[in-house]
């Protein structure tokens, strides 16, 4: 199952005629510099090349009004000042005599890219498409696109496939109103939108993109939007957003199908984003999605106007669609305050409609007109200050470094198993020479005579070394004893260069937790034991009263307490280990694999009791990288269980910052 990209030449073949300076980052060398980077790196040569087509008028016509095709039509046989005549009734876009045709084969190559997924052709992919399509509307060209290409593809694959429920992701900086326009009254498609806002003084400058607008009718709760009140925003910023609101909200909503407008305007060195995310944010956001709707993901270009960091961004989306481990998170220290106000915002507004987010610690719903009003105009002296500030910055050139060359391990993932245990297609069993001295040290270390125990252990040290070497991914053992494994994997990480050792447990493994404070780990237990006292800053105990059975209640915590510690923690190893009745579904236990492998390059290390045996093929073909089946529509997570959950991170907010979901109530930094 590969990865599709999508891509010809002719949409190249139209530019900018006349002087508009509002439209001249919109240039053919968009295209071909994201293209040519994806053919040098060798991405381009992995993915299954499908060949673009124009879209029919029936496709068109799911989405737009005749009499806009109709005029649209006509463009090709204009004079040139016919043309800038009829830009002149659209906002921020320009005609050209092949615009047409190219806006029939970026639709088109939409349409093909979703027929490549559907029909199981290929897992996911990527179109890289010019003219843009999230701006127009039913009988409009706006913002640089003619016909809305993702839209359509979302009707067309409801329509020809039967699908149910549809995901538009609109990560670009802007707000893609022609798809809200589009969908704000149907249920089936949910829309989620974060974009540059500066309340309503940026482009669109529309009231509907703020956070209130949340759908209508029938699709009420179905269109999420994150208005962005300040430039500058970066990987955190972005990270928590997702954890926090899209992420629960798309896993309670379970979509069929997960459309992208991947615009790489919101990536840092956008002239018209100023925001200050790293490309290689892209591989965590695509990492995210990529376990829904059963991996189905289709990601679709949209804006990203600085040619470097759009090939990046391009570069390190496709990469994470082929399969390859997502680099290291670097320094995510925590949303801004700006940010924080608006994840407060839309988690406020939505609380209503997602179950997720209806047993949410109370949000004050009253006032935020006032604080509107409030920050528009009370900002004074110093608001001022750091405004002119900012715009003196983005006139600079920025620098950033080039995101880490990313490389896949030679060994995927490797299986220490009991003799017994056949070892699923795809994956190498892994043996380790043994070395009488290191057998006599383990054999003194866990008291063990037991030669089984003491090959295990063994292998495991050698396992975790190769990991840390890039030799192997990741990887999985099955073990007589999870708790004297796990010890021994925590022990040896420390001396194998291991700086952090990310611990997941699921159930009631035996953790000794001396020693867990110096940073070194950090513990996080599922289990349905009492709710003890939170351990520290490095050791979490999450009590779910169920234990891990409830599938709604631990997808909420792994979304919105697990990911963001994890994220910001950046371990450089993730082990992983589940007991036997932990009562968590292979389904779940899949999701959480697959979500934990954007940490750590994707070095996980999986420890099962041996009694587990059933559950080594879903496991490794999670770590294989093949999406988790989905979860189907989630219903609401037991009240007691949001509740602790949300006390569980209002203690920990202090020492974790990607935990916070809301500002500060007096005087926050801004960065
Ligand atoms: C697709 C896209 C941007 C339009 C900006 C107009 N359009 N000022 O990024
Ligand atoms: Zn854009």
């Amino acid at each position: 199952m590969g990865t599709a990209l999508i891509y010809d030449e002719e949409m190249t073949k139209y530019k900018l005629l006349w002087v508009d300076p509002a439209c001249k980052i919109e240039v053919p060398e968009r295209l071909t510099v994201s293209h040519e980077a994806l053919v040098k790196t060798g991405l381009a040569d992995r993915c299954v090349a499908v060949p673009v087509r124009e879209a029919t008028e029936a496709d068109i016509l799911l989405v737009h009004s005749e009499e806009y095709l109709e005029a649209v039509k006509k463009t090709p046989y204009m004079t040139l000042e016919e043309l800038k005549e009829f830009t002149l009734q659209y906002g921020d876009v320009y005609f050209h005599p092949n615009i047409y045709h190219c806006a029939k084969l970026a639709a088109g190559a939409t349409l093909q890219l979703v027929d490549s997924v559907m029909t199981g052709k290929v897992r996911n992919g990527m179109a890289l498409v010019r003219p843009p399509g999230h701006h127009s509307m039913r009988s409009a060209a706006s913002g640089f696109c003619v016909f809305n290409n993702v839209a359509i593809a979302a009707r067309y694959a409801k329509q020809k496939y039967g699908i149910k429920r549809v995901l538009i992701v609109d990560w670009d900086v802007h707000h893609g109103q022609g798809v809200q326009y589009c969908f704000e009254d149907d249920p089936s498609v949910l829309y989620f939108s974060w974009h540059r806002y500066e309340h309503q003084k940026y482009w669109p400058q529309l009231r509907d993109s703020d956070y209130g607008c949340v759908g209508k009718e029938k699709g009420a709760g179905f269109n999420i939007n994150v208005p962005w009140n300040k430039v500058g925003m970066k990987n955190s910023d972005y990270l928590s957003v997702f954890c926090h609101v899209l992420l629960p909200i798309a896993y309670e909503f379970s979509p069929d199908l997960v459309l992208v407008c991947a615009g790489f305007d919101s990536a840092i060195g956008d002239p018209e984003g100023e925001m200050r995310a790293s490309p290689d944010v892209f591989a965590h956001l695509t990492h995210l999605l990529m376990n829904l709707a059963g991996g189905k993901l289709c990601a679709v270009l949209e804006g990203g106007y600085n040619l470097t960091s759009l090939h990046q961004s391009v570069c390190q989306t496709v990469q994470t669609l082929l399969g390859d481990p997502a680099p290291r998170p670097a320094n995510l220290d925590g949303p801004c305050t700006s940010a924080l106000e608006s994840l407060h915002c839309v988690r406020a507004a939505h609380r209503q409609y997602w179950s997720c987010l209806k047993h949410a610690a109370e949000l004050p719903t009253s006032d935020f007109s006032t604080k509107r009003i409030k920050l528009d105009e009370g900002g004074g002296e110093e608001e001022e200050r750091q405004k002119t500030g900012e715009e003196e910055k983005s006139t600079e050139e920025e620098a950033w470094p080039e995101p880490p060359k990313r490389f896949t391990p030679p060994v995927s993932t490797a299986l220490v198993l009991p003799e017994g245990v056949a070892c699923p297609d795809g994956c190498k069993r892994f043996t380790s020479s043994e070395d009488p001295v290191i057998i006599n040290k383990l054999r003194e270390k866990f008291l063990t005579d037991s030669d089984d125990d003491l090959t295990t252990l063994s292998s495991l040290t050698a396992l975790v070394e190769k990991m840390e070497k890039n030799e192997i991914g990741n990887g999985l053992a099955l073990v007589r004893d999870v708790s004297m494994a796990m010890m021994c994997v925590v022990e040896h990480a420390a001396t194998a260069h291991h700086d952090r050792v990310l611990i997941v447990c699921v159930g009631d493994a035996v953790v000794q937790s001396q020693g867990t404070d110096d940073g070194k780990t950090l513990l996080v237990q599922f289990s349905n034991k009492e709710s003890e006292e939170q351990k520290g800053k490095f050791h979490i105990p999450v009590c779910l009263k169920k234990g891990c059975s409830d599938v709604s209640g631990f997808t909420q915590a792994v979304l919105g307490l697990l990911l963001p510690l994890g994220y910001q923690y950046d371990p450089s190893l993730v082990l992983l280990v589940r007991t036997p009745g932990s009562g968590l579904c292979d389904g779940a236990w899949q999701q959480l694999t697959g979500l934990l492998q954007g940490l750590a390059q994707g070095h996980t290390l999986v420890l099962m009791q041996e009694g587990e045996k059933a559950c080594v093929g879903p496991t490794a073909s999670s770590l294989l990288g093949v999406a988790a089946p989905s979860l189907g529509k989630l219903h609401a997570p037991l009240t007691e269980d949001v509740e602790a959950l949300e006390r569980l991170r209002l203690g920990l907010q202090a020492d974790w910052k990607l935990l916070r979901t809301t500002a500060p109530e007096t005087g926050g930094e801004e960065h």
